[in-house]
């Protein structure tokens, strides 16, 4: 069973969805993402009742290493979803854990803070690609001899064979999914495409409405208080390249695309003590759920 008194490494969680696939074959099935540079053999977990043609959500966390409450909310997802069989009626779920094992990994052996992958770079002090730049929509090499940035995209689109796997995975996909959501840490905000543009999407009123309203952010906030804002990741964060949520969205993978970025925590945000993982869980699994809910009724 997944802990949330403790955050689980990388194996740990590796080996919680295979026995949950094991032990629940007739719903559960382990996804094979492939390899991550280091040779970590990574993946992920479908939750279907077994239906075809039903629609589809995906959720990834920890694709930024450091970000170790994202793991627990997808964790959430995977116990909900099996104890309930009417969410697997809602939807087929996908669910990537952790989705920069490489990273992850680092993060718990040598730096807690550790943001990107792990392959090396042109420059041997600085290795490591920010993954969620690094996806096949609008990618942009900015400097491209930046390689210590937080955000250096990498030498190209799909430079790093973990995103290759999970973009592609996502277009694999593409004819059932109608969610992609990423989770992120931190900011409390439900952030919607695009990233490289404060222009409205054509659906912006669809995507702020299941963010917000009687949708995600209202469900979180009933729980605790905790203020979600529903804003584009452009005019609410600053603007990017190559993002996950674009991508998805961007290439028309799915209509409803989010980054959601949980609660700060510790000294610096990204470092919050065990004990915030289960508060953080509770109110933000009813934001994912409103959100699948209204996406599937819309
Ligand atoms: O910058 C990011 O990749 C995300 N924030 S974080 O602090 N977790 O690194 C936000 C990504 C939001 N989506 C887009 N900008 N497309
Ligand atoms: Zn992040």
């Amino acid at each position: 069973t997944a802990s949330y008194d403790r955050f689980m490494e990388f194996v740990e969680i590796d080996a919680h969805i295979h026995e949950t696939a094991d032990g629940n074959p007739a719903i559960a099935s382990v996804l094979d993402l492939g390899f991550s540079y280091g040779g970590l053999e990574f993946h992920g977990l479908k939750l279907s009742n077994g239906q075809p043609g039903q629609k589809a959500v995906w959720f990834d966390c920890a694709i930024h290493a450091r970000e170790w409450l994202s793991t627990p909310v997808c964790l959430r997802i995977i116990d909900e979803v099996v104890a309930n069989p009417a969410l697997r009626d809602l939807a087929d779920w996908y669910i990537l854990p952790v989705a920069n094992p490489d990273g992850y990994d680092y993060s718990f052996t040598d730096d807690r803070f550790w943001r990107k992958t792990r392959r090396p770079t042109a420059d041997a002090n600085c290795p490591g690609t920010d993954p969620n730049r690094n996806f096949d929509f609008l990618w942009d090499a900015g400097n491209p001899t930046d390689y210590c940035s937080e955000v250096y995209p990498g030498t190209g689109a799909f430079s790093e064979p973990e995103v290759a796997a999970m973009g592609n995975f996502i277009l694999d996909i593409a004819d059932n999914l109608v969610l992609y959501v990423a989770v992120h840490s931190y900011g409390e905000m439900i952030l919607y495409p695009y990233g490289h543009t404060v222009e409205p999407v054509p659906n912006v009123d669809q995507l702020i409405a299941a963010g917000t309203g009687t949708a995600s952010a209202d469900a979180i906030a009933a729980v605790a208080g905790t203020a979600y804002t529903v804003e584009n990741s452009a005019s609410g964060l600053y603007f990017t390249y190559g993002a996950s949520d674009d991508f998805a969205y961007g290439r028309g993978a799915v209509e409803f695309a989010y980054t959601f970025e949980l609660s700060a925590g510790g000294s610096g945000g990204f470092d919050p003590p065990a004990s915030q993982i289960q508060p953080v869980v509770d109110e933000v699994w009813p934001g994912m759920l409103a959100l699948v809910e209204y996406v599937l009724a819309n």
